[in-house]
C-alpha cells in the first residue's frame, strides 16, 4: 500500500527519452518519502483507491520534479541598493569592489548580524523561492571572511532547512573575496582559509568548498591551495570560475574532479572539454549577467558539443543577482542564453541535482528517489520557462508531504 497515489497527471520526468521524458496519462506515487511507482496510469497494478491511502486526481495537471536552486548567496546582512545606484551613475561592478565596497560591504553587515537577524533575513527571500516550486536549495558562506562568522553563516543555513520543508546543501566560501584585516595579503587569506578547512569539515556545516576565482577575488594557485585543502579534508569543491576573465578556473575545476564550475561566461572551448571529461556540471547564471549587464556569453554551444551537463541557478546574492525567481531565469537563460525552455528546465531539475551531487536522490522523477514534485497548472512544460512573473504552481510535495510554509 503506498501513501499517496497522483493520478490523470501529466509527468515532465526529466529523465533521458522523449522530451521532458513526458508521460501523458500518468500517475505516480510515493510511500515513505520515496518515489514508489512512475509511469502510465494504464500500468498500475490495481485499482487506485486499493493502491494507496490518499488517491490525488489532478486532472490531466503537469507534474515536474521538485526545482532545485543550486548556486545561491542566501544568508548575509544588509542590501547593496546603494551600490546599484552607484552603477546606474555610471560606476562598473569590478571598480565598486577594488575601492573596498561591493562583497565588502555585505562582510561588514554579516558580521554584524546576530544569527537570529541573519536567519530572519534569509526567510523570506527563501520562501519567495520555494513559492515557485523549489524544494532543494544550496547556500554558500563567503560574506564572513573569518572562521567565526563563516560558520555562524553555514549555521543559519542549515538551520533554515530545519524551519521549513527544503533540503538546504551548504558550501563554505571562506575564499570569496579578501577580508580588509588581510590588505595587500591575499596569500595569507588563503593560508587562513586553509587553517579554517579542518574546522570546516570537523563541523559538519559544510557539503562543499568554493572559491571565487577572479582577478578581482584569488588567483589560480591560490584556489587550487583551497581545493588541495578540501581534498585533504574530505571536502569536494566547485567553483566561481571565468565570470569576468578567462583564468582557466573552469579547467581547475575539472582536474580537481568539481561538482560543478559556475558562471563561465569567458570559459574556452577546451575548459568545456576539461569539464565533460570530469563530468563537472556547468552553472549558468543569468541573473548576474542580466544585473551586471555583461555581454559576454558562456560557450554553451562548446557545452552542448562536449555533452557537459548544464544547470540554471539565481545567484541569489546583494551585490550581482538580487534574485529570488528560479522561474524567472528560466525565461532569462532562453532569451539571454537562447537555450530552449527543455535545457531550461533540466538546469533546474536533473543537472542542478547533479551539480549538488544529490543525482541519485532527487532531481526527476523515478522510483527511488525522494518524493519532490511541483504541480503546475500550464498547458506544456515550455510555459514555465515562457512566462515572465507568473506563477502558475498549484502545489509542490517534499519528500511525499504538501509544501507547508505557514
Ligand atoms: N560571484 C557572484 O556572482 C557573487 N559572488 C561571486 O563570487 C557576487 C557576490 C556579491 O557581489 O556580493
Ligand atoms: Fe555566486
Amino acid at each position: 500500500m503506498w501513501d499517496r497515489l497522483w493520478i490523470n497527471a501529466r509527468l515532465a520526468t526529466m529523465t533521458a527519452g522523449s522530451p521532458y521524458g513526458a508521460i501523458e496519462d500518468g500517475a505516480i506515487a510515493s510511500l515513505d518519502g520515496k518515489f514508489a511507482w512512475v509511469g502510465p496510469q494504464t500500468g498500475l497494478p490495481g485499482a487506485p483507491a486499493d493502491l494507496a491511502r490518499e488517491v490525488i486526481d489532478l486532472a490531466g495537471r503537469w507534474v515536474t520534479p521538485g526545482l532545485i536552486d543550486c548556486h545561491t548567496h542566501l544568508v548575509y546582512g544588509g542590501n547593496r541598493a546603494r551600490e546599484f545606484e552607484l552603477r546606474l551613475e555610471g560606476a562598473s561592478y569590478e571598480e565598486i569592489a577594488r575601492a573596498g565596497g561591493g562583497i565588502r560591504n555585505t562582510v561588514k553587515a554579516t558580521r554584524e548580524a546576530s544569527e537570529a537577524e541573519l536567519l530572519a533575513g534569509a526567510l523570506p527571500r527563501l520562501k519567495s523561492l520555494l513559492a515557485e516550486g523549489v524544494t532543494t536549495v544550496e547556500i554558500k558562506s563567503g560574506y564572513g571572511l573569518n572562521l567565526e562568522t563563516e560558520l555562524k553563516q553555514l549555521r543559519v543555513a542549515r538551520s533554515l532547512g530545519a524551519d521549513l520543508p527544503v533540503t538546504i546543501s551548504t558550501t563554505f566560501l571562506g575564499a570569496h573575496a579578501l577580508p580588509p584585516e588581510f590588505e595587500g595579503d591575499s596569500d595569507g587569506y588563503i593560508d587562513a582559509v586553509c587553517a579554517m578547512m579542518p574546522e570546516v569539515a570537523e563541523s559538519g556545516l559544510a557539503d562543499v568548498v568554493d572559491a571565487f576565482c577572479e582577478n578581482i577575488g584569488f588567483s589560480y594557485e591560490q584556489t587550487k591551495r583551497v581545493f588541495q585543502a578540501a581534498r585533504d579534508n574530505g571536502l569536494p569543491v566547485k567553483l566561481h570560475a571565468d565570470q569576468l576573465s578567462d583564468l582557466e578556473g573552469a579547467k581547475l575545476a575539472a582536474d580537481f574532479g568539481a561538482l560543478s564550475a559556475d558562471h563561465l561566461e569567458y570559459t574556452s572551448d577546451s575548459g568545456a572539454r576539461a569539464m565533460a571529461a570530469a563530468g563537472t556540471v556547468a552553472v549558468l547564471l543569468p541573473g548576474a549577467f542580466y544585473f551586471l549587464r555583461e555581454t559576454k556569453q558562456p560557450p554553451l554551444e562548446a557545452f552542448r558539443e562536449a555533452g557537459v551537463p548544464v544547470a540554471i541557478a539565481t545567484d541569489s546574492n546583494p551585490g550581482s543577482s538580487p534574485a529570488t525567481s528560479l522561474l524567472l531565469m528560466l525565461n532569462m537563460a532562453c532569451t539571454l542564453f537562447r537555450m530552449t525552455p527543455e535545457e531550461a528546465l533540466l538546469g533546474v531539475t536533473r543537472h542542478g541535482a547533479k551539480a549538488l551531487g544529490l543525482q541519485n536522490s532527487r532531481g526527476t522523477l523515478e522510483v527511488g528517489k525522494a518524493a519532490d514534485l511541483c504541480v503546475w497548472e500550464i498547458e506544456s512544460p515550455a510555459e514555465l520557462a515562457y512566462r515572465i512573473g507568473f506563477n502558475p504552481l498549484v502545489t509542490s510535495v517534499k519528500d511525499g508531504r504538501d509544501l507547508e510554509m505557514g
